[in-house]
């Protein structure tokens, strides 16, 4: 019998992450890479040592209290922990673990791509190309929203907010963010803080939404927030979709009560709302913030280096209970 820590993997994970997983634990791996049941999951959780879910697998508090005491930690390939009860896992003694840092990049770069798409109709524009709809040029078509020198709300300013002011400062943007706390002057160069996200709204251009996804957040882009946003005014997600009320979002969105919205993540996912492909003033991607293959395989190694801490006995570096 293997003396090296079992391991449940979620999902199919990058190759190099795989071959260290390989090396050091006995792994199981989710060869098919279709999501578990719950049913799956906690048959194969049996005689685990630790779990690696992505946000695809829900670990509720259900699943949580149904895991053998011989899991000892849940070191999750991703960011968000709105897949995991942390409070369940807590009164378990479960280790949980996520990956900060790794993907600030890639998931600004998405929230840049986002805004822009969104902002000057590219959705519409490569459409009107690939269905030869493109009849002429004229002043008039395709007309968008400029960005350069607007202002950009962010909701949530933590580490991918703080990127995506970086990269918006190139393009001129006036940066305002809303956060449960102000940020030093260091962390803010310039920034503009509104404790209130009400008094914020009015002012936004853009508003990129990057706040973590839990009770407090839920639907707080909803039927009023949205209102006081102006008309030519931009919605960006990269977050989770929970964050945001589809029906009134897609509501403002069909009564033009605002420009466009820019969407990487959706209320369950991947079934998402349909009335969103309807709408020609939204460019939708399907949750690929961090999937570049660089931050995949950081993300990876940044789980195992997680695990390796709980099986040496350390404190993980990004231990959140
Ligand atoms: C990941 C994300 O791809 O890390 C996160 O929270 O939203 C994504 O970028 C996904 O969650 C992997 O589990």
């Amino acid at each position: 019998m293997s003396a090296k820590p079992r391991v449940l993997v979620g999902r199919k994970l990058p190759p190099n992450v795989e071959a260290r997983l390989r090396q050091d634990y006995d792994p199981i791996f989710n060869q098919d890479d279709v999501v578990y049941s719950k049913e799956q999951l906690l048959a194969l959780s049996v005689d685990v040592d630790a779990i690696i879910p992505c946000h695809t697998e829900h670990m509720s508090a259900d699943v949580i209290a149904a895991l053998p005491d011989r899991v000892k930690a849940i070191c999750s390939f991703s960011v968000g922990t709105d897949h995991i009860d942390l409070i369940a896992a807590k009164n378990k003694g479960l280790i949980v673990t996520n990956t900060p840092d790794v993907l600030n990049d890639a998931t600004a770069e998405i929230a840049m791509l986002l805004m822009l798409a969104a902002s000057r109709r590219a959705y519409e524009g490569e459409r009107s190309i690939r269905t030869d709809t493109w009849a002429d040029w004229t002043a008039f078509d395709g007309l968008g929203l400029q960005i350069t020198g607007k202002r950009l709300g962010i909701v949530g300013m933590g580490r991918v907010g703080r990127v995506l002011a970086k990269r918006a400062r190139a393009f001129d943007m006036e940066i305002h963010y809303h956060n449960r706390r102000p940020l030093s002057d260091d962390e803010a160069q310039g920034a503009i803080f509104h404790e209130s996200l009400e008094a914020m709204l009015p002012l936004c251009d853009v508003l990129s939404i990057h706040c973590p996804s839990n009770s407090d957040s839920k639907h707080l882009i909803n039927r009023e927030t949205l209102a006081l946003l102006p008309e030519h005014a931009v919605l960006v997600n990269t977050a989770r979709g929970a964050v945001v009320d589809d029906d009134a979002l897609i509501e403002v969105l069909q009564q033009r009560k605002i420009f466009a919205a820019g969407l990487d993540v959706f209320n369950n996912e991947p079934a998402i709302d349909p009335r969103y492909r309807e709408l020609d003033n939204c460019f939708l991607l399907p949750h690929i913030g961090s999937a570049t293959r660089e931050t995949r395989d950081a993300m990876g190694f940044r789980v195992l280096d997680n695990l390796d801490a709980v099986f040496v006995g350390k404190v993980p570096q990004d231990l959140l209970t």
